[in-house]
């Protein structure tokens, strides 16, 4: 019987050769390729039949593929420089809980599949959750195909390259049709399990989630030649857009506001940018609190700009409301488990995404560190396997009959 630790490992050298400054995996890439080459032969020495959706998601299926069906699974993307859980755990674990089933002598009454969602963190075409969203029809399909990463490659060249069709992009009503309900097990990002002492926990909430480009356009000019006073340096504005970030997030309770990534372009040193570009991650509470958030932190960019004569756009990339899981399933399942902890999350996951369509759970994998989306990411192995037998114990009871 497989462990979901033995699994992981061998996911993790899956291209690991060509993997920069940690476990950078995007959307469709050739790392993604070969992970979703791994994964297609890991369920087919299962006897599962894999099968890619128009949107390039994987549905590994345990029986026909039919109407009231078991799914679970998660990701294999990563974010840049991010850790080794955040994903692939909610993948292994659910080839680990198939083994345990198979072993037990288990035999599904109702079909029964392992699901890994495209480009979920967003890392290269800047839209979290896009396969799930394609799936769920809750991303205009139209909009993704135009989506380019940061070498100016869409959507649509990306997937072609990986054998999908573009033209295909977009919802699957009748394959979600068949989804009965959605179980997704991820390694907790945060340390309730810790203060809670608790291996396992189940989903409550997930906050409210927006994703903004501000682009600030100024004067490109030369470092040395130029006065001050001459200059419409956009990274003045830019500057104070992270710091404003911090302060309206700040004014909210339980908001967070981050700024991960900023792109002066042309980017040289001896160089004053003409424009720079500022990804502004906010989440809160609410819908409300989310918003509220980000106006001050768009009102504060125009005014930067003002001052620095500078202009400033706002687009907004991605945005998905705070999402309140099913307490009836959770309770559930929590039962099914002997009474595990329900805590929310401040991150984002595709079962956040199908939430809004079908019945949906998470099980949570306790991280000592509580950090993710960083190398100090970890589950202890006896944890995992703890995490596998919750999930082989959920799978059972739901489609046990
Ligand atoms: O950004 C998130 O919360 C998730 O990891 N995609
Ligand atoms: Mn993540
Ligand atoms: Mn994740
Ligand atoms: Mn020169």
């Amino acid at each position: 019987m497989t462990s979901a630790t033995s699994l992981l490992g061998a996911l993790a050298d899956v291209g690991a050769d060509r993997v920069r400054g940690g476990y950078s995996r995007h959307g469709f890439d050739r790392v993604d390729v070969e992970l979703r080459e791994w994964f297609t032969a890991e369920a087919g020495a299962r006897g599962l039949g894999v099968e890619t959706d128009r949107n390039g998601n994987l549905w590994a299926w345990w029986g026909a593929p039919g109407p009231n069906a078991v799914v679970t699974g998660s990701h294999l993307d990563s974010v840049p420089g991010g850790g080794a859980f955040d994903g692939p755990l909610g993948v292994v674990s659910a080839l680990a809980a198939v083994d345990a089933l198979r072993a037990q002598g288990f035999r599904p009454a109702r079909p029964l599949a392992v699901v890994v969602f495209a480009e979920e963190e967003g890392g290269r075409f800047g839209v979290p959750c896009l396969g799930s969203r394609l799936l769920a029809g809750t991303l205009d399909a139209d909009r993704a195909r135009e989506l380019k990463d940061p070498d100016g490659t869409t959507l649509a060249e990306a997937v072609r390259a990986a054998g999908l069709d573009p033209r295909w992009l977009g919802p699957e009503p009748d394959l979600l049709s068949l989804v009965g309900c959605f179980v997704e097990l991820h390694v907790e990002q945060g340390r309730g399990l810790v203060d809670l002492d608790a291996p396992v926990g189940v989903a409550s909430s997930i906050l409210a989630h927006g994703r903004w480009r501000l682009t600030f356009h100024g004067e490109g000019n030369h470092a040395g030649a130029t006065p001050l006073a001459d200059r419409r340096d956009p990274m003045m504005p830019a500057a104070s857009l992270v710091l404003a970030a911090r302060r309206a997030a700040g004014s909210v309770p339980g908001a967070r506001a981050t700024v991960g990534r900023l792109v002066p372009t042309p980017g040289g040193t001896n160089v004053i940018p003409s424009t720079v570009d500022v990804w502004l991650d906010a989440r809160a509470p609410g819908d409300a609190d989310t918003r509220r958030v980000v106006d001050d932190v768009v009102a504060a960019a125009h005014e930067a700009a003002e001052a620095e004569g500078c202009t400033v756009t706002v687009r907004e990339e991605s945005y998905g409301d705070t999402v309140v899981f099913d307490s009836g399933l959770r309770d559930e399942l929590a039962g099914v488990l002997g009474g595990v902890p329900a805590l929310p999350t401040g991150a984002g996951h595709d079962a956040g995404v199908l939430a809004q369509r079908i019945p949906t759970a998470m099980l949570f994998v306790r991280n000592p560190t509580g950090v993710s989306h960083a190398p100090a990411e970890h589950a202890e192995a006896a944890d995992c396997e703890s995490g596998v037998s919750a999930l082989a114990r959920v799978l059972a009871h739901l489609a046990g009959s």
